[in-house]
């Protein structure tokens, strides 16, 4: 399937392809993919103009070459596990379907050792998360950390947003340094990417008034990194705010990443709008999807893996963004209630070899990782 066949290899390949195809006779067009081919950064005005006016196929080979500098036809999964231990949630955000008011009856909260015993043998990875649950303690985090390395010592541990980190040390009087340094000597080793949304200030009071700014989520990771401790990033798209919000939010995890170098993955995560406070909001098409995953590689020029979260894409749609920027489609999953609660319909849980099944069948190879993308396996190994 592999072919050393590439365009942008070919000399004077923009002119071969066709310019009048790709670049549209459109001098900013050429210029911002001159850069891109040069491997140099784009500004916030070029990435914008690119995300806005180049023709989906020049946007999308560009973000594949983008990608294959980094590498290759590689393209990521993880076999892993999704908990959501808490359904209940302080902070109530206008775009989330899964949190229960505090005091409720008709939420989930999960004690340590039902958690523990819904995990299993042969995962590469836990990813755990949940709501802002002002009545699960840091001791409760910290036996349910220790217990899963107990439990499972090769599994790595994903586990807390920033905002939870945050609402974890607070609860428990610590600043976020104390609660961070807790957490990881209970058995903490990476944290997910979620809570990010989007920075802009206008928008996230609009989005989630009581949720921790952008500036205290970067905060989190930026201490998080300081401390040895690798993370993912996000970006919620496709309810209120508009590209230039997105262009913005992306450029804000690019400098954090250009000090810290802590990230090793973003995920777009296009907003699925029903039975939210938003429920009204169309959604984001395929194009758009695809369009912005596009863009993220071209921007988070510091960020080694963009992820196809097939769970909010679908799946094909993610087999597709596999040619578009992304180079890692997550993983098995087995649950996960935030985006079903707000509409996807996705099936829950993919088998491994469904997933190796799809890499291969989108002409690319396959590689087994864990969190910290340490790999156990190639496909094109016998
Ligand atoms: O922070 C909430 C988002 C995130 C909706 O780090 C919604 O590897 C769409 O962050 N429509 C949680 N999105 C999921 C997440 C994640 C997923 C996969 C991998 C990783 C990783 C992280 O889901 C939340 C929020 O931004 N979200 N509600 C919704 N209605
Ligand atoms: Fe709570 Fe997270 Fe849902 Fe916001 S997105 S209401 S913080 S569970």
């Amino acid at each position: 399937m592999e072919s050393s066949w590439r365009w942008w290899n070919i000399p004077g390949a923009i002119e071969n392809i066709g310019l009048e195809y790709f670049i549209d006779n459109d001098p900013d067009i050429e210029a911002a993919s001159r850069k891109v081919l040069g491997g140099e950064r784009l500004s916030f005005d070029e990435g914008l103009m690119l995300y806005e006016r180049a023709p989906f196929h020049l946007l999308g080979a560009l973000a594949d070459h983008a990608k294959r500098r980094v590498c290759g036809d590689d393209i990521y999964f993880c076999v892993n596990r999704h908990v959501n231990y808490s359904d209940y949630c302080v902070n109530g955000c206008k775009f989330c379907a899964y949190f229960q008011e505090i005091g409720s009856t008709t939420g989930r909260r999960i004690p340590v050792d039902e958690i523990i015993g819904m995990l299993g043998p042969g995962y590469r990875e836990f990813h755990i998360v949940g709501g802002c649950d002002p009545e699960l303690n840091i001791e409760y985090h910290i036996e349910l950390l220790s217990k899963m390395r107990e439990a499972y010592p090769d599994t790595r541990r994903q586990c807390y947003t920033g905002v939870e980190i945050e609402l974890i040390a607070r609860n428990a009087g610590l600043s976020v340094d104390e609660g961070l340094d807790r957490l990881i000597e209970a058995g903490l080793e990476a944290l997910p990417g979620g809570g990010a949304e989007i920075f802009d200030t206008e928008i996230r009071n609009r989005i989630c008034p009581k949720k921790i700014t952008g500036d205290e989520w970067l905060d989190v990771h930026r201490k998080a990194h300081g401390k040895g401790i690798k993370s993912n990033c996000t970006m919620l798209y496709g309810h209120i705010e508009d590209r230039r919000h997105r262009i913005d939010h992306l450029i804000k995890l690019r400098e954090l990443q250009d000090e810290t170098g802590g990230f090793l993955a973003f995920i777009p995560l296009p907003f699925h709008p029903e039975n939210t406070g938003f429920a009204e909001l169309p959604g984001t098409g395929g194009v758009e999807d695809l369009r912005t995953i596009a863009i993220s590689r071209l921007m988070l020029d510091n960020i080694p893996h963009i992820k196809a979260f097939w769970i909010m894409l679908g799946l094909k749609l993610a087999q597709v963004a596999l040619h578009f920027g992304s180079d890692d489609l997550d993983g098995t999953v087995v649950e996960e209630r935030i985006t079903h609660t707000a509409g996807a319909t996705t099936p829950i849980g993919l088998a491994k070899q469904k997933m190796i099944h799809l890499i291969r069948d989108a002409g690319l190879v396959p590689v087994e990782r864990d969190t910290l993308y340490e790999i156990f396996w190639r496909g094109d190994e016998a």
